[in-house]
């Protein structure tokens, strides 16, 4: 079965949509016999997608599977370079391992990695990320930009604010940014992100963006020591959120940004992170490997560090630090 033609085969049936095509048009279309396009047809059924046949009328599809499979995102997604690769497992430890083999390997620019549940997902420090089956977006993208290491750290920046305008597009939802790398709803964490390097002498070699959405979880679907302090799109917009929809805003979203990041620097994408921000303005502790620090975030610089005043007037720069709101 050649998974190419199945991939084409529901992306003309979807674009159709209500409109049913018949077994003798899409043969020609094909270039392919009848039984050929009904083996395809019937692919399609058993990775989830419901088809109907209509006599005389030919087949409609009526509804699309939501999980992360690459012919299911591929179909409808916008981009030029991220996602035209995507690795799919149903489940493995974690997804930004995976995208560190295959970034040594050489895997292009946009390379996506995707899962429906991870067992060993991590977050920064090595911390657990809880990633339950079929529930959220377990995603790492790889990218290959042209920029000194120095840099990497902004990437973080402008995924979250990738993630906020994908949350708002297929969602009603308002999500803000806690710096620098949690997506809140209402004060609790539904996404973080992980940017992770592969750097030698010439500068980076692959930078390995790790994306953890919640989306469809009940507060049972948690571990229990998250369950205070996680949410997901679902728990906050009392609807079922489509996975699919989101994985190809959220691609598009990546694209446009990081493209608007490499050619024009920070500038435009600050304005952007400081208008969906928590944290600026606002009194806060930041805890480092080495320290913590208090007092008001005044704002980040053009290269993504945070601006920290404590209470003595001192400006400081923070790198890397958990963020605490002390109001
Ligand atoms: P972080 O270090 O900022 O956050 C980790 C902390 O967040 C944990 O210690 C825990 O308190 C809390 N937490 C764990 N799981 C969840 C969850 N599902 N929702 C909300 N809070 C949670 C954030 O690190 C970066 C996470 C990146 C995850 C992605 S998933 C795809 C890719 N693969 C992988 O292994 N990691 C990334």
């Amino acid at each position: 079965m050649n998974i190419a033609v199945t991939h084409k085969l529901a992306k003309r049936l979807i674009e159709s949509q209500s409109q049913a095509i018949s077994g003798q048009q899409l043969a020609d279309e094909f270039g392919i016999s009848r039984t050929a396009i009904w083996k395809h047809i019937k692919e399609l059924e058993e990775k989830g997608y419901t088809i109907e046949s209509i006599k005389k009328k030919g087949y409609r599809i009526v509804a699309i599977p939501d999980t992360l499979e690459p012919l299911g995102i591929q179909t409808g997604l916008t981009t030029k370079r991220i996602g035209q690769k995507i690795e799919y497992v149903e489940s493995c430890p974690s997804t930004q391992i995976i995208a560190h083999q295959l970034a040594q390997e050489g895997a292009p620019d946009g390379t996506v990695v995707l899962t429906e549940t991870q067992t060993a997902g991590r977050g920064r420090l090595a911390r657990k990320w809880d990633s339950a089956a079929q529930k959220g977006v377990w995603m790492s993208i790889i990218l290959r930009p042209d920029v000194v290491p120095q840099k990497a750290p902004q990437f973080t920046l402008v995924t979250a604010v990738a993630v906020v305008r994908a949350i708002e597009e297929v969602t009603r939802l308002q999500p803000k940014i806690k710096w620098p790398n949690d997506i809140l709803l209402n004060g609790k964490k539904c996404t973080g992100i992980l940017t992770e390097l592969q750097s030698d002498a010439d500068g980076i070699q692959a930078l390995i963006i790790g994306i953890g959405l919640n989306v469809n979880q009940e507060k049972k679907d948690f571990d229990p020591e998250v369950q205070e302090i996680a949410t997901s799109l679902k728990l906050e917009s009392g609807e079922t959120v489509s996975r699919q929809k989101l994985v190809q805003s959220l691609l598009y979203y990546m694209e446009i940004y990081t493209q608007l990041y490499i050619e024009e620097g920070f500038g435009m994408l600050k304005i952007l992170w400081e208008s969906y921000s928590t944290t600026i303005g606002q009194p806060v502790r930041a805890r480092m490997t080495n320290q913590t620090l208090e007092g008001i975030a005044e704002g980040i610089t053009d290269d993504g560090v945070l601006q920290l005043r404590t209470a003595d007037g001192k400006l400081h720069g923070i790198y890397s630090a958990d963020i605490e709101m002390t109001n």
